[in-house]
């Protein structure tokens, strides 16, 4: 298992589109090894695979590790089967975008299908917190970050500041 690096933003990787995974095999289980250990290694509470630069339709949560127990979730080819109309604010965080938190509005619940990592088909009804990571990860897997639903000012804001902060780190 490694502790691989996470992109932050601005990188141009953080915008791709990922694939999906056309087989569940070893590789596939030794990258979320790695996905996990490395959500770990950064106190997060979610992972997608394109965050350490790996553009495939997988995603890690464990809600519970920040608790001291350790549940981990891997979610492979994750699809969206019905969202609540009844939306939700949820102070969002993300471990590409450092040191910035702010409101983001999605639906409240949601059914989703995924391949576990044994390749099995499962569904899954989500509320809370679980519903909101679930959102934000599978939004990773189409090239957006939570910074994206904010307004063009604040969007643009935080752009400003990660680019100084990533300039102040390249020349440290
Ligand atoms: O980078 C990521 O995608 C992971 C991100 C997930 C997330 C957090 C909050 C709302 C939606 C999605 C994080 O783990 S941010 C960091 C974090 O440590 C955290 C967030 C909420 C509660 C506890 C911890
Ligand atoms: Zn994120």
């Amino acid at each position: 298992m490694t502790v691989r690096p996470i992109l932050t933003a601005p990188d141009p990787r953080l915008q791709a589109l990922s694939m999906d995974v056309e087989t569940v095999d070893g590789d596939i289980r030794a990258l979320i090894e790695d996905m996990t250990e490395s959500m770990y290694a950064a106190e997060g509470i979610g992972l997608a695979a394109i965050q350490i630069g790996v553009a495939k339709r997988v995603l890690v949560i464990d809600l519970d590790q920040k608790e001291g127990n350790k549940n981990p979730r891997a979610f492979i080819n994750p699809k969206i089967t019905w969202a609540s109309e009844e939306m939700a604010v949820f102070e969002e965080g993300c471990l590409s975008v450092p040191e910035i938190w702010d409101d983001v509005e999605r639906p409240a619940r949601i059914k989703a299908e995924y391949l576990d990592a044994d390749g099995k088909k499962q569904t899954l009804e989500a509320d809370g917190l679980l519903a909101t990571c679930l959102q934000h990860e599978m939004d990773h897997l189409n090239g957006v970050l939570f910074i994206d639903h904010l307004s063009r000012l604040k969007k643009n804001m935080a752009i400003k500041k990660l680019t100084k902060a990533k300039k102040l780190k390249e020349s440290a």
